[in-house]
């Protein structure tokens, strides 16, 4: 009896998310990512393969129109795409930003990473070297995409990410100069919730090798050569085989100025429960951007998970996927923002 209660007292002390490896997490109920990761797992393949193949998945189905081709058209009405992995064993990363005509994305950004000494390349070069690596070009435009692009145009282009130009970016159209003065002034930020949903993964296998990744078409309407958080090491994810691994979604704009998921990963080092530390991530951009749109995921070496969001109107609640030895199939998870 006294070891029942012993370890049920136990048990109601783990925190959120039951601890089985191997694990996949990732943002957002993108299932058909989690699910192809896992049998990527499941048969034999590395956690670099899974996260690789989850994250193509997503970018193959277009998930919510924020990963793939098709979405997010820019300023001049084309898609580009930012992906980024990493492994955590050896904390090698492979990045693109920026991409033109390559549908995928997670792809090239590991090709970085096993085929070149660097970490990041961005636009037409990044593209460039993807052809050259045998990545098929193609163009990313679909009917969908040149549809929002032409409403935005007939809207006065609105909304936008400019600030400080001429003419006034809130009721016009480009091409903006710069205003001879203005008021130094944090902007409103008139991002979308619901139209964008970047992919971050993590998985996490029973030898201890971590290793996370993240795919998106970024913000409708950016400007030509927005690069977002999701390739920048350490805000879009990061890993470390020693201590866990984080994924974030949201603005990347905003976020990947506080690094949320270097911050998380270091947290879970220092032995922080992967939601409080997802939790911290979060705060700490909250102390500077009360308003912003996003969250986080976060797992720990021992296949402890968790998650995090910015409550704001439109994200009370934030769903994500988990895939691992217990429930050996995708499960959909929630947390509640604060
Ligand atoms: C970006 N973080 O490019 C991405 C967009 C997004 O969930 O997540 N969304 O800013």
């Amino acid at each position: 009896m006294f070891t029942f209660l012993l370890i049920c007292t136990l048990t109601s002390l783990l925190p959120l998310g039951h601890a089985s490896l191997p694990l996949v997490i990732n943002t957002w109920p993108f299932k058909n990512a989690t699910a192809a990761a896992w049998s990527a797992l499941q048969s034999g393949g590395s956690v670099l393969d899974a996260v690789e193949r989850g994250c193509a998945r997503c970018e193959m189905e277009q998930c919510d129109g924020s990963v793939g081709y098709g979405g997010s058209p820019d300023e001049s009405g084309e898609t580009t795409l930012d992906a980024l992995i990493m492994n955590g064993d050896t904390m090698e990363v492979g990045a693109v930003a920026d991409l033109r005509r390559i549908k995928n994305a997670i792809g090239v950004a590991r090709a970085v990473m096993e085929h070149t000494e660097h970490t990041l390349l961005v636009g037409e070069s990044a593209s460039v070297f993807a052809e050259n690596m045998g990545f098929i070009a193609e163009d990313l435009t679909t009917n969908k995409s040149v549809n929002i692009f032409s409403e935005w145009l007939k809207g006065s282009c609105q909304p936008n990410y400019r600030k400080n130009v001429s003419p006034d970016p809130s009721k016009s159209c480009g091409p903006y100069r710069p205003k001879a003065t203005w008021k130094q002034s944090k902007r409103a930020r008139h991002a979308n919730i619901h139209a964008h949903d970047t992919i971050g993964m993590i998985a996490l296998d029973r030898d201890g090798h971590v290793a996370a990744g993240t795919s998106t078409n970024g913000l409708t309407h950016k400007v030509p050569g927005r690069v977002g958080d999701s390739p920048i090491v350490g805000a879009g994810a990061y890993v470390d085989s020693l201590a866990g691994g984080a994924a974030a979604t949201g603005d990347g704009d905003v976020m990947m100025r506080f690094l949320p998921s270097y911050l998380a990963v270091e947290l879970m080092r220092a032995g922080v429960d992967p939601s409080a530390a997802c939790k911290s991530a979060i705060s700490r951009i909250k102390r500077h951007y009360s308003e912003f749109f996003g969250a986080i995921i976060c797992a720990n070496t021992t296949g402890h998970y968790g998650a995090a969001c910015n409550k704001i109107p439109g994200l009370t609640k934030f769903h994500f996927m988990v895939a691992n030895s217990e429930t050996n199939t995708p499960v959909l998870k929630s947390v509640d923002c604060f």
